[in-house]
């Protein structure tokens, strides 16, 4: 049965021709996959499951840091991408008909669900990297599952439009002069250049060579006590005065106790470290401490030991964290006492913060008062 076409607009511009569609998809599909990749090792890395945790590397020292910006520098570019992608497209939202069987409803339904996925995906990823919460539902997991639908739905639809791609993979040379052409080369110019733009305004929350042209980017690593920003404050945490018998406990076969003077009694060490935050900032600073590994020893616990730490902080997602043995065993992993040649800062975990390589910085407790090996 033939539907008579009502009256729909019609689309002729180059614009929106699949030739557009698949030069900014190229760019786009890149783009998500960089992004899923490093996303997916940093909830590997933040949680990881027990199969891989005496896998997981503490090196390269500067690995998360690298990683979360990338993901970070991806998920903005393809914002725009995103954009630019959906608007070329948008012209089949008024095929007609509407539907032509069974498997292009299937296909249409597919689209549906990757162009959500991906659009909310992106949304709540940009929040996060403001720390702004407005949903309700748990950040974390929604951005983690998303992630795997929108994965999910990309596949289908390449697979589903592979023949299109391949044909139009491959510029067109017959017509160099042809009507449009130098409207399209103009419009994917335009794209080009607004994904350089959100890009090095954002960037420099990690990379710090354009740290001068972060504009918009909501941290600037630098700015902070002792030229730290902060996540989570002293204030909010609760722990803005530490008790005066503060003592670091150590759990384990030899249990212990140190006071601040016994710690740095001990043998100090120093390490130049990243925090990475999984927001995407990331600032390198010169840590000095005790080794966690001197600890776990003097515990008369093995190197194979995973460790539990405690923080002072009344109440809060990362008031316990647990460390991998690779992390803990890792020369350049101190319960640090000072940064950038100063005492701690209360923000920054006085009077003892881990810091270790490799790792997320939700996980570089700050304010310890306990470790426990496991
Ligand atoms: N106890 C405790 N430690 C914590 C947090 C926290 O909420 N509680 N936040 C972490 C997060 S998310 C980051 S990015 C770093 C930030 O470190 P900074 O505030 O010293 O820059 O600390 C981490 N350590
Ligand atoms: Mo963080």
């Amino acid at each position: 049965m033939d539907l008579p076409r009502p009256p729909l607009p019609s689309f002729r511009s180059r614009l929106h021709e699949p030739r557009t569609a698949v030069v900014i998809g190229r760019w786009l599909g890149a783009a998500l996959l960089v992004c899923f990749a490093t996303g997916l090792y940093s909830h590997l890395l933040q949680d990881p499951p027990t199969w891989l945790r005496d896998h997981l590397p503490s090196r390269p020292a500067d690995g998360y840091r690298v990683t979360q910006g990338l993901h970070v520098i991806s998920g903005i570019a393809a914002i725009p991408l995103l954009g630019a992608k959906l608007w070329t497209v948008y012209p089949k939202l008024f095929e007609w008909p509407p539907i032509r069987s069974v498997l292009h409803a299937l296909e249409r339904l597919g689209i549906f669900l990757l162009v959500a996925s991906m659009l909310l995906e992106l949304f709540t990823g940009l929040l996060n990297t403001l720390q702004w919460y407005v949903w309700p539902f748990p950040f974390r997991q929604t951005h983690f599952w998303l992630a795997w639908i929108a994965l999910g739905g990309l596949l289908l639809h390449v697979a589903a439009k592979g023949p299109e791609i391949a044909g139009h993979w491959r510029r067109v040379r017959p017509a160099p002069a042809g009507e449009g052409l130098a409207e399209r080369r103009g419009f994917l110019a335009a794209i080009a250049a607004s994904v350089v733009l959100v890009t090095v305004t954002t960037a420099g929350q990690s990379v710090p060579w354009l740290r001068r042209l972060d504009l918009f980017a909501p941290r600037r690593p630098d700015l902070g006590p002792q030229g730290l920003p902060v996540n989570r404050t002293a204030e909010a945490a609760g722990t803005s005065t530490v008790p005066a018998d503060w003592r670091l406990t150590v759990q384990g076969p030899r249990p212990y106790r140190l006071s601040l003077d016994e710690l740095l009694a001990m043998d100090q060490h120093e390490a130049e470290l990243p925090i990475a935050c999984v927001e995407g900032w990331s600032a390198s600073a010169r840590w000095r401490g005790v080794r966690i590994a001197d600890l776990v020893a003097r515990a008369g616990a093995p190197d194979t030991a995973r460790l539990r730490i405690t923080s002072l902080e009344v109440d809060g997602p990362y008031r316990v964290t647990e460390m991998e043995a690779s992390y803990a065993r890792d020369p350049l992993t101190l319960l640090a006492l000072r940064v950038n040649g100063e005492v701690l800062h209360p923000e920054h975990g006085y009077p003892a913060r881990v810091i270790a390589p490799n790792r997320p910085g939700v996980l570089q407790t700050k304010w310890v008062s306990r470790l426990e090996v496991l």
